[in-house]
């Protein structure tokens, strides 16, 4: 039988490499979509074919309920999300509401699908498995390094600490109904693919920018920020893999090597023969209120248990984001709508 899964957030850039890797391994891929003429679907539809599509939203119980109900899937999985940390200090309560609550009513839309209530658990029979897309910013002020599964959570902001919410509840549908439900503590990824708004994007961006002439400076906040980046195409098999395992348990994804915001500056630019101190503008604006300064992971429960290795180091991953925008910056008529979403 064909296995049916339905991906939250399809339209985002974890959604859509989470779709291709589903469908390649042959699963029928359904992808909620929020609004009534969402731009990004024909784009999804376009990366990904033979995609099915259900309407709904987080924000959304009924519509959720509906989603799972039409679908029927055997993994759901809940990407969908309000995902610019700085945007969540300006909209704390509707980040709060879709971030937090909305992992809520996900696991709720699977519970009264399932007919689970009251003390009746699952049976493990024909459940429906659900994936719950964490966050290292849970880990925010951080109490070690690396950081690992059982490490204390100290949220810097209110995504952090919406996620942390998320990663509690699911935890606790698992532990109380007996749901196959599962948190991936992900660390930051990144592809030619992600937001334009978040900084190894705008980093690439700037750098096929500058160096086409279309483009003199970059503005960033803080240089010193480290970070544990990898390639999301190795991260959605990650999410897969973990929906696959014989007992649900949470996981930290991560590369476990650590590079700064400088750093990768250093890389785009060396990578189009540019030297970056010419070009970079630090501006007071762009640092966050509560920073998270160091993310690590220590991914040994993931590599061990699950198998997952990942592919693509850092310099690797920077080098391709510059190629990939050197193509599409050329193509002038996008570069406006990006440079306007990597001002943040
Ligand atoms: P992304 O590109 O920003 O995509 C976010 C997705 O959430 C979009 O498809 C968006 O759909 C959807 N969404 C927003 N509000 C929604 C709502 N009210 N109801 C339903 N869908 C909604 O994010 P991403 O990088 O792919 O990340 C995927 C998930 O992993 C997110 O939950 C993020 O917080 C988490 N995460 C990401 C990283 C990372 O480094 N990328 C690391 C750890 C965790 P629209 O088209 O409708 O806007
Ligand atoms: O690229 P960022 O905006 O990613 P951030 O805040 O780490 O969040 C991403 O990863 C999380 C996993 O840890 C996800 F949960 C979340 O959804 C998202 O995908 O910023 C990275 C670092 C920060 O320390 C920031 O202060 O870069 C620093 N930075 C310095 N200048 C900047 C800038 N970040 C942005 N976006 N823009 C700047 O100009």
């Amino acid at each position: 039988m064909t296995r049916r899964a339905l991906i939250t957030g399809i339209t985002g850039q974890d959604g859509s490499y989470l779709a291709e890797h589903l469908l390649a391994e042959g699963y029928q891929v359904w992808g909620l979509i929020r609004g009534q003429a969402n731009p990004r679907k024909s784009r999804i539809s376009r990366l990904a074919s033979n995609l099915s599509f259900v309407d709904g939203d987080l924000m959304d119980q009924a519509s959720l309920v509906s989603a799972i109900d039409t679908v029927q899937p055997d993994e759901v999985y809940n990407l969908g999300a309000i995902s610019f940390v700085p945007m969540s200090w300006q909209q704390a309560e509707l980040v709060t509401e879709v971030n937090g609550m909305g992992v809520l009513r996900v696991l709720e839309a699977i519970r009264m699908v399932s007919g689970l209530g009251g003390s009746q658990r699952n049976d493990g029979h024909g459940q429906i498995r659900f994936y719950q897309a964490s966050s290292s910013e849970m880990f925010g002020k951080a109490a070690e390094t690396p950081q690992r599964e059982t490490t204390l959570f100290h949220p810097r902001s209110p995504y952090g600490a919406a996620k942390a919410y998320g990663h509690f509840i699911t935890r606790n549908y698992r532990e109380s109904f007996g749901m196959y439900a599962v948190s991936g503590m992900l660390f930051n990824h990144e592809s030619p693919r992600r937001g334009a708004e978040f900084v190894t994007r705008k980093i690439s961006l700037a750098a096929a920018g500058i160096k086409l002439g279309l483009q003199d400076k970059l503005r960033l906040g803080n240089l010193s920020a480290v970070r544990d980046w990898g390639f999301a195409g190795d991260y959605v098999r990650a999410m897969h893999l973990m929906l696959q395992a014989d007992e649900p348990d949470d996981y930290v994804v991560g590369s476990g090597a650590m590079h700064s915001v400088r750093d990768a500056v250093r890389i785009a630019f060396d990578h189009v023969g540019l030297d970056w101190q010419e070009h970079v503008v630090i501006d007071p604006e762009l640092v966050r209120p509560a920073e998270v300064e160091i993310l690590c992971a220590d991914s040994h429960r993931a590599r061990g248990r699950l198998g997952w290795r990942p592919t693509v180091d850092f310099p690797a991953l920077m080098r391709m984001m510059v190629d990939a925008d050197l193509e599409q910056v050329a193509r002038e008529h996008e570069y406006g709508d990006l440079l306007l979403a990597s001002s943040w």
